[in-house]
């Protein structure tokens, strides 16, 4: 497939490699060029209003609702402009990823992800993995997280508990409607692991997280809505589970075989 180079993302180091690998996060300074993190900010406001709403799957010129109250989403902004796609699918991002994963890397997801002030009604993301929640048989995957403006802890930057990507899976708790924690089932793991610092990113920063690490995100306790561009890539062996997930439903994914389709292309690193 042809892949874009796109000058706006740039080379990480292997002392970054090495972090993600032991931590099962990274934080990467100045991966998006400023005029790239300016192009996802227009667009994102563009479609989702400077007091953001959610753009509907079904059809990306239309908002809606927010599902949850907490946050407001754009899914998958990639499919909808081709100048987020020259981003999301290029050769430099794939590099990014495939060098942190260790191996070539299959392009599996992107949304934009504004965290809703506390005062309204926003709430801290609780300790979680993602793993649990997505239709894939194995681990590896990883999401790049980038805030599109500065994003000092206050406004809600991610924590990590260092090492639990090497520590199996604990379940699912995001947006339980039981009130059940993952700490409220493991409430050895705060003692276990130690926990990333809070982390002030500059707009065009990025942390990186396997989908195994454990992680939560303070509320936004800031006046300003807090928008992000995530990207996220699998490793190309990563079997299709069935389960049910708004990336891989209606595509016509095959049950225990990798997502071989075109909405989840491998994209060349090199
Ligand atoms: O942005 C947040 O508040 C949480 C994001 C998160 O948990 C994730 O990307 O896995």
């Amino acid at each position: 497939m042809h892949a874009p180079s796109f000058p706006g993302v740039r080379e990480i180091t292997d002392e970054e490699v090495a972090h993600y690998r032991e931590n099962g996060w990274v934080k990467l300074e100045k991966l998006f060029a400023p005029w790239a993190v300016e192009g996802l900010l227009e667009r994102a406001k563009g479609r989702m209003g400077e007091r953001p709403k959610t753009v509907s799957r079904l059809d990306p010129n239309e908002r809606i609702p927010d599902e949850y109250g907490w946050y407001s989403r754009w899914d998958g902004p990639s499919h909808a402009d081709p100048w987020i796609h020259e981003l999301s699918h290029s050769r430099a991002l794939a590099r990014v990823a495939s060098r942190l994963m260790g191996g070539p890397v299959r392009f599996y997801f992107d949304h934009i992800f504004v965290k809703v002030p506390a005062k309204e009604h926003g709430t801290m993301t609780p300790w979680h993995q993602d793993l649990p929640h997505h239709p894939l048989d194995r681990q590896g995957a990883l999401t790049i997280w980038v805030p599109l403006i500065d994003c000092p802890p206050e406004m809600g930057t991610m924590r990590f508990l260092n090492g639990s990507h090497r520590s199996g899976l604990y379940g699912r708790f995001l947006n339980r409607d039981d009130g059940v924690s993952l700490i409220d089932d493991h409430p050895d793991v705060l003692e276990r692991f130690t926990q990333s610092p809070p982390l002030d990113l500059r707009a065009g920063d990025a942390t990186v997280h396997n989908l195994a690490v454990i992680h939560y995100a303070p509320a936004n306790i800031t006046d300003e809505p807090r928008w992000v561009y995530a990207n996220q890539w699998l490793p190309p062996s990563a079997r299709y589970t069935g389960a049910p997930n708004h990336r891989t439903d209606g595509w016509g994914l095959e049950l225990d075989k990798p997502l071989d389709h075109p909405r989840f292309p491998l994209i060349p690193t090199d």
